[in-house]
Formats: C-alpha cells, sequence, structure tokens
C-alpha cells in the first residue's frame, strides 16, 4: 500500500491528518501542494481543500476521516477519554489565534506559499474574513496578551507530556493543531509544562513546529 498525504504547512486539519502517521509509525508520503493549485485537489475529492489521502488512488478528504481511518489500521492509539475543558480552551482561542496566525504565515516561508501567486491567492481569499493582514500584523497587542494569559490555564490541564490527559486521544490532535498554529507567531509565552507538552509532541508525531518562522 502506498500513501501520500496532500497537506498545506500552515493548516491545522493537515496538522491533525499528519500526526495520525507520526503516532503510529505508519509510513506516509507527504506532498506541500501550492495555495492556488485548485485543480489538484478538485480533481481528487471534487473541492478544493486539504488534507487529502491518497492510498493506491482512493482519495480520502476530511482530517477526522482521515485520522479515524488510519487509526484503525492495526493497533488503535487514540484510546484516552477526552476532557471538555481541553475543547474549551481550544475553542477560547480561536479568535486571537485566527487573527494573530493567518497573515504572518502568509509571510512564512511555507512551501504552499513557493510562488508569489500562491502567497497571494491565500491572502486574497483569507482577507475579508480575518481582516486586512498589514493592519492585523501592525497591532496585535491585545490578541498576543490574551493568548498569552490564556496558556496559563492551559498548564494544569495538561496531565502528562507525552498524553494531554494521560493516554492519547482526539484532544491531542486538537490541541496539538492548536499549539502548531501558535507556534508561527512571535511573543507567545510558553509555561514549562506547555513547552514540555509541545516539545514531546514534536518526538512523538513528528510534525515540526513553526517556531523558526515566528513574526
Ligand atoms: N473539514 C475539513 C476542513 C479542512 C480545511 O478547512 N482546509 C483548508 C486549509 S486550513 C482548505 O483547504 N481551505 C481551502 C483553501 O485554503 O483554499 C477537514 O477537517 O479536513
Amino acid at each position: 500500500m502506498t500513501r501520500t498525504l496532500y497537506v498545506y504547512e500552515h493548516c491545522p486539519f493537515c496538522v491533525k491528518a499528519r500526526m495520525i502517521f507520526g503516532f503510529k509509525n505508519i509510513p506516509v508520503e507527504i506532498k506541500y501542494l501550492l495555495n492556488d493549485d485548485e485543480a489538484g485537489p478538485i480533481g481528487m475529492i471534487g473541492q478544493k481543500m486539504l488534507p487529502i489521502l491518497d492510498e493506491d488512488g482512493r482519495f480520502m478528504g476530511e482530517s477526522l476521516d482521515i485520522i479515524a481511518h488510519i487509526d484503525d489500521t492495526g493497533e488503535k492509539v487514540l484510546c484516552g477519554e477526552p476532557n471538555p475543558a481541553i475543547e474549551d480552551w481550544i475553542s477560547g482561542i480561536s479568535k486571537p489565534l485566527y487573527k494573530l496566525m493567518l497573515p504572518r504565515a502568509a509571510c512564512a516561508p511555507l512551501p504552499e506559499f513557493a510562488t508569489t501567486a500562491a502567497r497571494a491567492y491565500f491572502v486574497r481569499k483569507k482577507e475579508p474574513s480575518a481582516g486586512q493582514f498589514s493592519l492585523l500584523l501592525e497591532d496585535g497587542t491585545d490578541f498576543l496578551a490574551t493568548l498569552n494569559s490564556r496558556l496559563h490555564l492551559l498548564a494544569p490541564l495538561i496531565r502528562s507530556e507525552a498524553a494531554v490527559n494521560g493516554a492519547l486521544s482526539m484532544d491531542d490532535i486538537h490541541l496539538f493543531a492548536a499549539l502548531h498554529s501558535l507556534s508561527v507567531i512571535k511573543g507567545v509565552i510558553y509555561p514549562p509544562e506547555v513547552e514540555r507538552y509541545r516539545q514531546t509532541m514534536v518526538r512523538l508525531c513528528g510534525v515540526a513546529l513553526m517556531d523558526d518562522y515566528a513574526a
């Protein structure tokens, strides 16, 4: 069986799909598409949406479907119970995260933005909902303060650096994807428990953070 996962590096849904392969040590080829490549995804699943898993020419979209499908291959690893407080924490940061992450991702040297046209496509598509990127980049102080204070509330919820609730669960998928998005934002301060969790998750799932591009 040959597996290819089509992704954008900045995309949290793509991060989620990538994580399950790392957790389970299942080989997969990661391919980055340009952000303005509409024909590729539409040709595979009928819409311009990543992630897409290609298994020997059979295509599957939707990150949660991909995760469930791969976790059902061999022994399951996402066996832990979710904690509603983690879901609440993630939804509590979604607005400041979205506003700060998108304009920074758009400036980062990510493979989906390898051409000027691909980067411009992303900006054109996201600005109507997020706001003008140049303005968001100029004044994000309040959003950043909110994120940093929320991170202090996350620290006591982390029961183990290798699994937020003590045993790997969907909460780890959702939480690490949010922390991955946060990693492109300069000035985010991670309490020690959160930092240990981030680094351990990188080792376990094999998905690198964007710290090096933080702006
Ligand atoms: N429900 C989908 C959502 C995936 C999604 O929203 N992907 C975004 C990237 S973060 C996308 O491909 N949007 C189309 C675009 O960027 O043009 C999933 O979980 O897989």
